[in-house]
């Protein structure tokens, strides 16, 4: 009976010898690929995190970006086999789920998942994290330059009040991003930024159409630069980026609208497709290192999910309401969430306004 005991002994301390060294050479998949290639949002990694992983792990980082959720769901509905990692926004993870373009997630090679916060852990668009981690999280709402406001511009009204938004016309961008450009004039409007109710939908509609008569540009990657080179003077856009632009301007700075705004986090997700798993597993970890996580929070001026972070996280940032916002700011935030059956409705709205004049 000890003999067998000792026997079965050996062969359990082989067998997970021979796991750690991925199975023996059972189709390398334990490797590591020489390329990691990572569709991402702009400027939305620090550099010295990426530069740390390719020393590290000895694996060349390539970053291609895109400019909203919709284009990046787009790519891999059209079979773009080549990327490792993802950034979807919460919506699109659930319906990224749903079309079965996510990949599960193998915890094994993800130890530092336990470092994600409470708040973050159990997302009600993938619940127990089977699918993504979160890996950053912000609000929208206005940016703008504090030479031409005296008050910061904290309402909706100043984009789209026919009064007040006409004395910046020329001078204003919306983000390039149908969910959030509606949800800003739903918003405005006094309704849901998820709203399904058609009638709602197309006085939001009326109003974006409206609203183009002073629009410099719908755009999502470069709005904070055209209000540093005075381009624009009051911006939609993503809280983080608008900070981003302050260190380098001052007169730069953000405010979230009174009638509220969008709380969104994004995710880092590995497709189906994608040419390494493991690679991009091996990425998502080394991404939540409360060092690294902090990096990326410190550079982008977004919130990390990772608590044993902040201890990181340059006190500026800690201790921005705008970035951490109190509890009766964050109560008049909104998540987006999947619109099922309503998407068609808001592609089709979105494109009216796109195509519009003037
Ligand atoms: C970063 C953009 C933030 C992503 N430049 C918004 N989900």
């Amino acid at each position: 009976m000890k003999r067998i005991l000792a026997t079965s002994a050996i062969l359990v301390v082989l067998v997970s010898l021979l796991a750690a060294c991925g199975g023996g050479g059972g189709g390398g998949e334990q490797e590591l690929a020489d390329e990691l290639h990572l569709y991402n949002w702009s400027e939305y990694i620090a550099p010295e995190v990426v530069e740390g992983f390719e020393e590290e792990f000895g694996v060349d980082v390539i970053e291609d970006t895109f400019a909203n959720n919709e284009e990046l769901l787009a790519k891999l509905q059209a079979g773009a086999g080549g990327y490792d990692v993802i950034v979807p926004s919460d919506y699109m993870v659930e319906i990224m789920i749903e079309e079965g373009l996510l990949a599960e997630l193998n915890r094994d090679n993800l130890p530092n998942i336990t470092n994600v916060g409470d708040l973050f852990a159990d997302p009600p668009y993938d619940p127990g994290m089977v699918h993504c981690v979160p890996y950053l999280w912000g609000t929208t709402g206005i940016g703008y330059n504090t030479d031409v406001f005296e008050e910061p511009p904290d309402s909706w009204a100043y984009l789209f009040d026919p009064e007040l938004a006409s004395e910046y016309a020329g001078q204003m961008t919306m983000l390039n991003d149908a969910r959030e450009a509606f949800g800003a004039a739903l918003k405005y409007l006094g309704y849901s930024l998820n709203s399904t109710n058609e009638a709602e939908l197309m006085e939001a509609r009326d109003l974006l159409i409206a609203q183009k008569a002073w629009i410099y540009a719908y755009d999502s990657e470069q709005y904070e630069d055209l209000l540093a080179s005075d381009e624009t003077v009051i911006s939609h856009g993503w809280s983080g980026d608008f900070f981003m632009a302050a260190e380098e301007d001052e007169r730069i700075w953000y405010a979230i609208p009174q009638e509220g705004g969008t709380i969104w986090a994004d995710n880092l997700c590995i497709p189906t497709s994608a040419p390494s798993q493991y690679t991009a597993e091996a990425f998502i970890n080394y991404l939540m290192r409360p060092e690294i996580a902090a990096a990326n929070s410190n550079f982008a001026w977004y919130g990390t999910p990772i608590p044993a972070a902040y201890d990181f996280i340059d006190e500026e940032v800690l201790n921005e309401p705008a970035i951490y916002p109190p509890d009766d700011v964050m109560a008049r935030l909104e998540w987006l969430e999947d619109l099922g059956d309503a998407t068609p409705l808001y592609e089709r709205l979105w494109t009216e306004v796109r195509a519009a004049g003037p």
